[in-house]
């Protein structure tokens, strides 16, 4: 569908703890479309903004080894030029050719109903503008390199990207059920901050893991936050900050396990939820070591 949206449908997510709006630009002349997707405006990058993507690829890509899972680190070139912003269209020939799916580009976070209608039908929404030099280490938004780097190189895994279908698909249903918020948290412990068991160890999968300078080594190697076996309820009870590194993680065995888990209807589990009680990040219950 390509009419654009007027201008006040068109209004900008609020999403997790952030008190302020977010920022992108939401009217666009009348560019964004009503499903919230609009033209890449890559015209509009700077030579600094291309500079600052470089510069985060460099970096990130450097720290991957022992700490990404094979996954990303196979698809990672798949992603194409590294010393710009790459044109969406470049990385969708690649992508759509691999597993069906294709990203579009959006003005910023847009709202949860959406979203998961974008990625029901196998489209992912990239945040289309970069952070500014005074943020590289840290930005609480996702920006273009976030969603780039950290989210589409596990796009290429055939199982993980069924996983995401099938998460937007359930997303539409819990929205009209009134679980979007506990199925958020699912979004939030697997497809942004989730580790997986290698045969050779720990490794990230999570774009927010991948994407970010410190969170690697924190969430993968360090003896301090959590690390528990993925639990349907125990992820969905959890609650998560957005502006520190996770105080928990949770570990699945394989991509195929995801995709298993979400396989039955939901309706049970939030019905169970309604009455227990949400946990605080970094509380561990009775019996959980904490070490999974
Ligand atoms: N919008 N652009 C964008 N990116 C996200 O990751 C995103 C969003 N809107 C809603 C949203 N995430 C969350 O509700 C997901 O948890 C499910
Ligand atoms: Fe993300």
């Amino acid at each position: 569908m390509d009419t654009p949206a007027a201008a006040a449908v068109v209004t900008p997510a609020v999403y997790g703890a952030s008190d302020r709006p977010p920022r992108g630009d939401y009217s666009r002349g009348g560019a964004v479309h009503a499903d919230y997707t609009c033209p890449q405006d890559w015209a509009s990058y700077t030579p600094a903004d291309h500079e600052t993507y470089k510069r985060l690829y460099e970096r990130q890509a450097a720290q991957l080894p022992g700490l990404a899972c094979d996954a990303f680190i196979k698809a990672l070139p798949s992603l194409g030029v590294k010393d710009r912003i790459p044109r969406f269209e470049e990385i969708n020939e690649r992508l759509h050719r691999a597993t069906g799916w294709e990203i579009v580009a959006v003005p910023g976070l847009i709202p949860e109903l959406p979203f998961f209608t974008l990625l029901a039908n196998r489209k992912f929404p990239v945040t289309d503008w970069i952070r500014k030099p005074e943020e590289f280490n840290y930005i609480v938004e996702p920006d273009v390199f976030h969603d780039l780097f950290g989210h589409v190189p596990m796009l290429f895994d055939p199982v993980f990207a069924d996983y995401v279908q099938r998460y937007g698909q359930g997303g539409i249903k819990a929205h009209e059920l009134g679980a979007g918020e506990k199925l958020a948290r699912l979004y939030w412990y697997t497809v942004e901050f989730g580790l997986i068991r290698q045969t050779d160890g720990l490794r990230a999968y999570g774009a927010g893991i991948l994407s970010s300078v410190g969170e690697l080594q924190h969430a993968v190697r360090s003896g301090e936050p959590h690390r528990l076996p993925l639990d349907l309820l125990r992820a969905m009870r959890t609650r998560y900050k957005i502006d520190t590194y996770q105080a928990n993680y949770f570990v699945i065995e394989n991509f195929a396990q995801l995709f298993e888990f979400t396989a039955p209807d939901f309706t049970p589990l939030y019905q169970a939820l309604e009455v227990l009680p949400d946990i605080p990040p970094g509380v561990l219950l009775p019996g959980e070591s904490g070490k999974a």
